[in-house]
């Protein structure tokens, strides 16, 4: 397949060609994908609504591209090669054959429970085969899959499941993380209560612990898969999918309010995500290819499942964490398995490195030809370690920017093609017109400038809407600027034009890697039965990007401050996940605010970063004196 640029040169001349030509382009790209029927339409658009379509009346479905169509050549290759929490656990590996085979299998399951085209389905599963499987065979019926991160609460899920009405659940009873069990199948039954409308739970086996069956409710994986080889026909052809039809959805938090749905399509979403895989990674086939993320989030959908899939890839999926048995155990894996490609996030980075390069001197990086980074911000130290340590200095980093809105890359270095600089995402991907906007609302022309940052043309694997709220989609991505997607983050165009991204100008915390709302966090906290009121910030963390810190007026009831932070987390727990937890819990007697009783987070984020000796103009607040009691009590803490 042609979709790799061969130089630098080559890659100017591509973007060039992208910008000019944007519909020649894409149609160009999208025809190294296998589709039913050639699309009438490239592109049709319109921010205002916002009212994108790629591809329309094109006829695919994205699993005959990452799958049958690769069976020919490509049949006995493995296509992922699965890595257990237990390195003494059996790995497994499963060929292209393989993977089609069962996701045929699975798919009709999901047909004999009862699912059809358009259904919502939520999945809650660790990072094992019938994950992949799971999302595929969806995608095959043509059901929308909803996957939950396997760190969320019950009520995370019911919120999710609510908002999408699914009507299946996909589960496991339990999953393997480091030395620790989390039991899916109780939280996902915790869940179900407020669920309507969901009628039926497909369990995996994964760790054997004791679940509830529910009759004519929860089915076991294994059982079903069993009623479908007695009825004789493994095969089950790929439904015919529109284009612009819904391929998944996926909650993520923002500034305001609760998790998002953010809505991706068949057609676009593949094309795009195909691209920017073999493209940015410049993906050789044979290659390893080891994605760290787990599929519960965008990292994982876009590029561990269809991505590199669609590109008759090897993907590496690893069910457990970096730091079990020991903080070697990405090292072992890359050599275990001959890893080429390693993606991964910064928080990963700072955390292996920190346990001491013990875990690293002597081990065999001997196979890397590329590594990635993703998620937030990678700082120069972690950047430069992970350079030295890993990559030997041989080794081209692409630090990928983008969002679960983006679909794909956005901002990224090529491999071995462009330059890199440590922190710097560098160039815009093809197709990718970026805009740094003022405050003012106007763009801001040249070189050696900052500003928010905004795409303002569409790309095939941009976002199309929120679930059932179009409205929300509107005001939280196109409003800022009139005809822009403004993302949320800042930017730093230098004086060569390269990009670098400075982090979220909003409400929305980047913990480990994890996209965490302040309100979300806050409104968890306030459940509490014993807060009066809290207000969320973030502030500098070593190892985790950013750290959660909480102030907190409390009532009267519990006067041991250590038992009510335990409370407290207990309660974002239950609520959110232990991901959301604070870090830090300050309890204060008031809270900053204007005089219309507005929160004045810049003064709380100064304090919680430890920089207090400027905090700017304080003369609008109500109370200028709760500063300075905050301020105290923020020492005592430190
Ligand atoms: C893919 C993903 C998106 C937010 C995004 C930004 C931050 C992601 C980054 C990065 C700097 C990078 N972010 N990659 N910041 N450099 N290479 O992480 O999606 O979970 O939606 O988070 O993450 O702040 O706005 P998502």
């Amino acid at each position: 397949m042609n979709l790799k640029v061969k130089s630098f040169e080559d890659y100017k001349e591509t973007y060039k060609k992208s910008v000019e030509r944007p519909e020649e382009f894409w149609s160009g790209i999208a025809e190294e994908f296998k589709w039913r029927k050639k699309w009438d339409k490239v592109l049709s658009w319109d921010f205002k609504g916002p009212d994108v379509k790629w591809f329309e009346g094109g006829k695919l479905n994205i699993t005959e591209n990452c799958l049958d169509r690769h069976i020919a050549e490509l049949g006995d290759k493995p296509a992922i090669i699965w890595e257990p929490n237990d390195p003494n656990e059996a790995y497994r590996m499963l060929s292209y054959k393989q993977l089609l085979f069962n996701v045929e299998q699975f798919s009709n399951v999901l047909k004999n429970n009862g699912v059809v085209k358009g259904d919502r389905i939520c999945i809650y599963l660790p990072m094992v085969p019938e994950l992949a499987i799971a999302v595929l065979a969806c995608a095959r019926i043509g059901a929308i899959h909803s996957v939950v991160f396997g760190g969320f609460s019950a009520q995370s899920i019911a919120d999710r499941i609510k908002d999408a009405q699914c009507k299946l659940v996909i589960t496991a009873d339990g999953s393997f993380r480091g030395t620790k069990i989390i039991e899916l199948k109780d939280i996902v039954d915790d869940a179900l209560g407020q669920c309507p409308s969901v009628e039926k739970v497909i369990v995996l086996t994964r760790t054997r612990t004791p679940v509830s069956m529910i009759k004519g409710r929860d089915v076991w994986w294994e059982d079903e898969i069993k009623k479908v080889e007695t009825q004789g026909n493994p095969h089950f052809p790929a439904e015919e999918m529109d284009a612009e039809d819904m391929l998944f959805i996926l909650y993520t938090s923002g500034s305001t309010g609760s998790p998002k749905g953010v809505v991706h399509t068949c057609g676009g979403y593949m094309v795009y995500t195909g691209y920017t895989f073999a493209n940015t990674f410049q993906y050789e086939q044979g290659d390893v290819y080891f994605c760290t993320a787990d599929i519960g989030w965008i990292t994982g959908h876009s590029y561990i499942v269809y991505g590199p899939l669609s590109q008759g890839a090897t993907s590496l999926m690893f069910e457990g964490i970096p730091t079990y048995p020991d903080a070697g155990r990405l090292w072992d894996i890359v050599k275990k398995h001959q890893v080429n490609i390693l993606y991964t996030a910064p928080t990963a980075i700072r955390s292996l490195m920190g346990a001491g390069d013990d875990f690293v001197d002597g081990k065999d990086f001997s196979s890397i030809k590329t590594l990635g980074s993703v998620g937030e911000p990678i700082n120069e130290e972690a950047w430069k370690w992970f350079d030295e340590k890993i990559g030997h200095g041989q080794a081209p980093i692409v630090d990928t920017y983008w969002q679960t809105e983006t679909g794909g890359f956005i901002i990224s270095p090529i491999a071995g093609i462009t330059p890199t600089i440590p922190s710097y995402a560098m160039f815009p991907q093809p197709g990718i017109q970026l805009a740094l906007m003022d405050e003012q609302g106007k763009e801001i022309a040249g070189n050696n400038v900052s500003g928010n940052l905004c795409v303002k043309f569409p790309w095939p694997g941009m976002l199309r809407t929120t679930y059932g709220d179009h409205e929300r989609c509107r005001k939280t991505y196109f409003a800022a600027y009139p005809n822009m997607y403004f993302t949320g983050d800042g930017c730093l165009r230098d004086q060569d034009g390269y990009y670098r991204i400075t982090g979220r100008v909003d409400d929305v915390l980047n913990v480990s890697g994890h996209r965490i709302g302040t309100a979300e966090v806050e409104d968890a906290i306030n459940k509490h039965s014993d807060v009066v009121e809290s207000a969320v910030v973030g502030y500098p963390h070593a190892i985790k990007g950013q750290g959660i810190y909480a102030f907190v007026i409390a009532g009267d009831h519990q006067k041991d401050e250590e038992l009510m932070r335990g409370d407290i987390n207990k309660t974002v727990s239950r609520i959110i996940g232990a991901i959301a937890k604070p870090d830090k819990i300050q309890f204060v007697d008031g809270l900053p605010k204007t005089r219309s009783g507005k929160i004045m987070r810049r003064i709380l984020r100064k304090i919680a970063e430890g920089d207090t000796t400027n905090l700017g103009d304080t003369s609008t607040l109500l109370d200028p004196e709760v500063v300075e009691r905050i301020k105290k009590g923020a020492e005592k803490l430190r």
